[in-house]
This record gives C-alpha cells, structure tokens and sequence, in this order.
C-alpha cells in the first residue's frame, strides 16, 4: 500500500517546522529525498506498479511534492546555518548600529593646533590650573599694582597665610597658561620650542562673549636670533595648516605687558574672502589669536641672559577661534551639551 501524498505532505510540513539546525534538516532530507531509502524515492520507483491509466496522473503528483519539498528544504537550509552559528539568534537581523561619539568642537580645534605644531617640532606641556602670583603675573612683567592683578579680573583661593606674604603666595586660578612657560624656562636652559595647551579662568559672568572658564594654547620659542621675521613665518605656517589653504594674514600692532613688539594676527576670512559676511561682521578679516617677541623683563625673571636671547610668544583663545570657525554667535552653546548643537559641528 502505498503512502497517500497528502499524509506525506503533513508529515513533512510537521517535520520541517519543528527543525533548526542544519542536523535537522538533514536528517528530514534524508526520510524524504534519500536516494535510497527517500520515502518519495520509494514513491517514484513504485510508479511501475501503478495501474497505466493511473500512472501519468501519480506521476505528476509525486513529481510536484517533490519539487516543493526540495525548494522548502534548499530554502531553510541556507537559514539554518545562521542557526548554528548563534541558536536561538537570528543574525540575519540587520545589526543595531551603536550611537558614535564624537570629540567636542573645542577639543577637536585645540588638537588640531596641537598637531599642527607638533608637526613643526614642538614640545606640549601641561600643568596645574592652580598657579601662584609669580608664575602667572610677577614673572610676566605685571607687577603688583598691574590691573590684571585686581580681584576683579582674578579668582583667588582663599589661602590662610601671614599678610605680608599674601601677594607673593596667593593661588589662583590662572589666568592664562604662561605660568607654564616661565616653569619651563626655569627648569630649562634655551633652546625652547613649545605649546601649552590648557584650561583657564577669569572672573567674567556668562553672556555671549563670555565664560568664567575658557581654553588656550600659548606658543613660546626661544632661542639665539629669534626674529619677528620667525614669529611671523611661523604664524604663516600655521594658519596655512589651519585652514588648508593659502590664507592672507595680517599683524596688527597690539599690547601686552609679556610681550614686546605687540601684535595680533588676522586670517583673511574664509567664509567670504575678504569681501564680508556676518562671519567676519562684515570686516573681512578673522581675529585668530595675539603674539609677539618676549619681553626681555621675562628672560630676567627666569635667569635668561637677554642680552644673548630673544623669543617669540602666542596665544590662542579656542572658543573664540572656533566661535569665528564654526559661525556659532553664543559662547555658551559650546558648554551645554546639547546634542542638537554638538553633532551640527561634527568633522
Ligand atoms: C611667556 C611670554 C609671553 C603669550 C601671549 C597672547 C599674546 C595673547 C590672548 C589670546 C586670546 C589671551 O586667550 S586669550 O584671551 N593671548 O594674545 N598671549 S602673547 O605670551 C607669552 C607667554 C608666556 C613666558
């Protein structure tokens, strides 16, 4: 007697639904298609022993179920190879894609100078955000009675100490990063080549211009015949690095009590080339940063001979620099932490 298709069909569906892995499947091939002992094999073989009006009509049926069979089984095997590799786990599924980070806009412009002249030979130094009166201004050729010094402009730590050595050993926070300069200096004799990158702090409220913290990168080189022609050069090659191109720059004459010629360094701005934009407020040119040839007060306070040494200084505000880069008219936006924000800067 021989099996009915419908029977066959049903045991097949059954089977086929309840296997997983590729032994499974196996096995179900085996019962059903083995070439010797495949339950539609034996069906085939057994058409001779049907009656001949029957036998075309059998012979199609036995034909279709097979072909079924083969196209459902062919179809889970492929699968079921995933089934062994993680059971229970579809990894056909497409994947969850993580949520990537990214370096905030302020890091990704103060590592960007850092390469820059990093490339050009330069040491980074780092240090403490708690520097003392010396370090920070005295050593700077800005006195006790020099306006910087004042309250106002400065946060002091509240150190006990005897009065009369209040405004030698005050800590503050600094507020700049030269106190790391005039460190080095003092370890180091000439040549010196360096970047200090860095926090600092100014006793301002928060508005649009304005934080209470803010980040820098100061530059020093020392050395015999240091020129302004160096410092110059040398700002050439940045900015050119900095904004991959050729840019126009220009110095314009400035002030600062560590410094002397004074200047601050203009980018022709990108944005609009020189034409203005509200980039640029409509003046043409980007404010990157101030520079100029070290004081000689300096090299005194540091035991430098200054008769025998000259140097070059710069420092770079990184949010207003990447304020001016990115377009961005509120300082605050950069310490928020608003994703919105932040991934609208991304590189
Ligand atoms: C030593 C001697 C000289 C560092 C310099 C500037 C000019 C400057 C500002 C940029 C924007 C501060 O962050 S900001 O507000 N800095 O314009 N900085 S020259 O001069 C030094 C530093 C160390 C021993």
């Amino acid at each position: 007697m021989l099996p009915d298709l419908p029977a066959l069909r049903s045991e097949f569906d059954a089977a086929l639904a309840g296997a997983r892995t590729t032994a499974d499947l196996k096995a179900i091939r085996d019962r059903f298609l083995g070439r010797k002992a495949g339950l539609l094999t034996a069906l085939l073989k057994a058409l001779g022993t049907v009656a001949p009006d029957e036998r075309r009509a059998r012979g199609a049926a036995v034909n279709a179920l097979k072909t079924d069979i083969e196209a459902r089984l062919a179809e889970r095997e492929s699968a079921a190879i995933v089934e062994d590799v993680a059971p229970g786990v579809d990894i056909t599924l497409p994947g969850r894609v993580p949520a990537f980070g990214r370096r905030h806009p302020l890091t990704q412009v103060r590592e960007r100078i850092e390469d820059i002249f990093a490339g050009m030979g330069y040491q980074i130094i780092e240090g403490p955000e708690l520097e003392d009166d010396w370090h920070n201004f005295e050593a700077l050729n800005m006195p006790g009675d020099h306006p910087a010094r004042d309250m106002q402009d400065t946060l002091y730590l509240a150190t006990p100490m005897p009065a009369d050595e209040q405004g030698r050993r005050a800590s503050l926070l600094r507020t700049h990063t030269s106190g790391m300069q005039i460190r080095y200096m003092e370890a180091f004799p000439p040549p010196v080549r360096l970047i200090a990158p860095g926090r600092v702090y100014r006793r301002d409220n928060f508005d649009a211009t304005h934080t209470p913290m803010f980040t820098q990168v100061e530059g020093l080189v020392v050395d015999e015949g240091i020129s302004l022609g160096d410092l110059k050069g040398t700002l050439q090659a940045f900015a050119n690095a900095f904004f991959e191109a050729s840019v126009k720059t220009r110095l314009r004459p400035s002030f600062f009590p560590y410094t002397e010629p004074s200047a601050e360094l203009d980018v022709e701005c990108q944005g609009c080339g020189g034409r203005g934009c509200g980039l640029c407020k409509q003046t043409g040119w980007i404010e990157v940063l101030g520079c100029g040839m070290v004081h000689p007060a300096v090299f005194e306070a540091v035991g430098y001979d200054a008769g025998k040494y000259t140097g070059f200084a710069f420092g770079v505000g990184i949010e207003r620099l990447a304020l001016r880069l990115y377009g961005v008219d509120d300082i605050r936006m950069f310490y928020e932490n608003d994703l919105r924000f932040l991934e609208q800067l991304a590189p």
